[in-house]
């Protein structure tokens, strides 16, 4: 067996979503999600330009083999462009795989562990009513998981992360494109002040029978994100995410001095050495590398396995930045992984969407249940694809107020 052709299509409705497509000898085709959310065009041509000119003529069923051919084969290697582009070819290979096998991928990693796989939702609001109401919509839809986030008395309305990370996909699609980044203001301070109590209010409110999840964005120093956990233990958060900035691992240290709250990170990790320390020193609670840049199925899954033997639980990056490819392809991941936890998802079904990656995956009262179609069990229609084009878009950047420049 062998690949023929690929191809790279980039576009969607609102979002530029990388779409990998790979041929093969026999008719089948497999299709992967090289997404990296705002700078989409990098690793569509690190494919077109130097992966795919090798890919032709390769065994598609040796996807180990061609992981390790473009990862190891690179002088350099990692960083989120070139794992990306491999990502993508990883879950097409597997995508022919499970084809070839006529079965579903989660069978071809051992079978499911659960039916339905627990989701969270965005929680949002500019200020803590108009968040409770945002909270009581997902609990009316049966979400058992919600991420909470609002905007902060004294910080600039509608610029404070919690507003830019908004739950539904359309507003998030309009904070994140644009003609240059939007500019946030932050105030650790003010937020510090003001976050554990209305965490406290939106327990009082909802009770103790929800998974509370809140997202820092790397915004604290190691001592404060320390002194917030701490703050915050009381409260009981399913987790607290990205306290502090990910390249500084030691922080991970001086938090778990202080509290026992659990911490989930590596959302923007894209290998297994990214996380292997923390994991083995367990400094965190929940991983959350993705499949889109964490270089595809194959590591994504290495790192599961590492996780588990230190019971550090799943918690992949969700955002609606991921196409329904790489969704699909965690989804599958997240049937079988003895250690799941929890699934970032952001509904994406809008008809558009769907249109353009028709899928049997379902989401039903927050739980996610992957279809028993072969291989990643969601397809890619070319002719819809053309309807779109690059529309080039920021993060926002953000700033202290008096001009610093902070981490978004
Ligand atoms: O591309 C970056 C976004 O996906 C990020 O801001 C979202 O923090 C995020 C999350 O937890 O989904
Ligand atoms: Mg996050």
């Amino acid at each position: 067996m062998k690949i023929t052709s690929a191809e790279v299509f980039v576009g969607g409705p609102g979002k530029n979503y990388v779409t990998l497509k790979i041929m093969t000898d026999q008719g089948i085709y497999g299709i992967g999600d090289a997404t990296l959310n705002t700078r989409e065009t990098l690793p569509a041509h690190y494919l077109t330009e130097y992966l795919i000119p090798c890919l032709i003529g390769m065994d598609p069923r040796k996807s180990e083999d061609i992981w390790q051919f473009f990862y190891r084969g690179a002088y350099f290697r990692r960083g989120p462009i070139a794992m990306a582009a491999i990502g993508a070819i990883d879950m097409a290979l597997w995508d022919i795989k499970g084809k070839i096998a006529g079965l579903p991928l989660y069978q071809l990693f051992g079978g499911k562990s659960r039916e339905g796989a627990m989701v969270y939702a965005h929680a949002s609001g500019n200020d803590l009513e108009d968040l409770m109401d945002s909270i009581a919509y997902y609990r009316e839809e049966g979400y058992q998981a919600v991420r909470v986030q609002c905007g902060i008395p004294g910080m600039p309305k509608g610029g404070g992360y919690a507003v830019a990370d908004k739950g539904d996909s359309k507003n998030y699609i309009t904070n994140f494109l644009g003609n240059g980044p939007k500019i946030e203001i932050w105030n650790s301070d003010k937020y510090m002040r003001y976050m554990p109590d209305a965490l406290g209010e939106i327990r009082d409110r909802f009770g103790f029978d929800m998974c509370l999840l809140h997202d820092v964005h790397h915004r604290l120093l190691p001592r404060e994100a320390a002194q917030f956990a701490k703050e915050v233990e009381q409260h009981r958060l399913y987790w607290l995410e990205d306290p502090t900035p990910a390249e500084d691992q030691s922080a991970l240290e001086i938090i778990r001095q202080h509290s026992t709250t659990p911490i989930a990170i590596g959302e923007v990790f894209n290998s297994i050495y990214d996380c292997n320390k923390l994991i083995q020193s367990n400094l965190i609670d929940f991983i959350r590398v993705s499949a889109t840049y964490g270089g595809g199925i194959t590591s994504l899954k290495r790192i599961v396995d590492l996780a588990a033997l230190h019971n550090v639980q799943t918690g992949f990056h969700g955002a609606p930045s991921h196409s329904p490819i790489s969704m699909a392809a965690q989804g599958h991941l997240n049937a079988w992984a003895p250690n799941f936890g929890v699934q970032e998802y952001l509904v994406l079904g809008t008809p558009e969407c769907d249109a353009l990656f028709p899928s049997e995956h379902k989401m039903e009262k927050g739980f996610f249940y992957v279809s028993d179609a072969p291989g990643l069990g969601v397809d890619f229609d070319e002719n819809e694809a053309t309807r779109y084009e690059f529309e080039r878009g920021y993060h926002p950047v953000t700033r202290l107020e008096d001009g610093t420049v902070w981490n978004y």
